[in-house]
């Protein structure tokens, strides 16, 4: 499932979909594109260019060319056609699927040839990119007990041996440094539906920065430790997800929160064009 958003898709409450709205009308913005965190805002600051949210790739790279070719982000020769739009991918661009590379490969590729135009094609790090990350760096790590070993549990994830074979160094170092979450106009880009963010960072940057810098400390245990925490997640459903909604955009700011990660049976009201 690739859910599309485009700043067409009105701010009404209850939109379903994997898209959890806070309902406040006096948010802390938050810094990236919007207004001073402590400055209050009285309505969303709108989407300045068409916005295209992707999450979950998962290595299908052909439905991920054929969507995006269908969006007229690229062109015929795959080659970023989009001017100033921009484009999120919002995380697991790998495991499950067939071609985890060749999708790593286009979102880096993109992120440079949307620059170059004026737009902006971007990625967020998702739980399957760091587990891809952590098979990479500690592989049988702890060796003693092989079943809970970084490249088991990768495997049992849907990790395909295929992609940590072809993983070469500009890709990890891509993939290190790639931020967890991000504002979007109005909107609060995150890969999880999980409040492990919360416990990483105050705010977006500190969030960004901390989970940045877990990649580049080779602690496993810490590794260990997020991988885990993605095991919480669906926080923003069910009696009690309003309310956790409502206090991850307060911490973090921003009006409505867009993620991927689990999958949600409801479609958005509002089709994309
Ligand atoms: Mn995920």
């Amino acid at each position: 499932m690739f859910p599309r958003l485009e700043s067409a898709v009105p701010y009404a409450p209850h939109t379903p979909g994997s898209i959890a709205d806070g309902r406040q009308d006096t948010l802390v913005a938050g810094t990236a594109g919007c207004r001073s965190r402590h400055q209050r805002m009285s309505f969303p600051s709108p989407l300045r260019t068409p916005t295209y949210v992707i999450g979950d790739v998962h290595g299908q790279y052909e439905k991920m060319v054929r969507i995006l070719r269908d969006a007229d982000l690229i062109s015929d020769d795959l080659r970023w056609s989009g001017a100033d739009s921009a484009l999120w991918l919002i995380g697991d661009l790998v495991d499950r699927g067939p071609d985890g590379i060749e999708v790593i490969d286009l979102a880096m590729r993109l992120q440079r040839e949307a620059a170059a135009a004026g737009g902006s094609a971007n990625t967020l790090i998702g739980n399957h990119d760091i587990l891809l990350l952590a098979a990479f760096h500690f592989g049988d790590w702890p060796r003693k007990r092989r079943a809970d070993s970084f490249t088991a549990i990768w495997e049992r994830n849907g990790g395909n041996p295929a992609d940590l074979d072809l993983l070469t160094g500009p890709q990890v170092t891509w993939l290190s440094t790639l931020p967890a979450m991000t504002h979007c106009g109005p909107y609060l880009l995150t890969h999880g539906d999980t409040m492990l963010y919360t416990r990483y960072g105050r705010t977006v940057a500190d969030l960004n920065e901390h989970i940045r810098d877990l990649r580049h400390t080779m602690d496993p245990v810490a590794w260990y430790r997020l991988l885990s925490e993605f095991g919480e997640h669906r926080v923003f459903t069910g009696a009690t997800g309003p309310k956790r909604a409502r206090e991850f955009l307060q911490q973090f700011g921003g009006h409505r929160i867009v993620h991927g990660h689990t999958p949600v049976k409801i479609r958005p009201r509002s089709r994309p064009r």
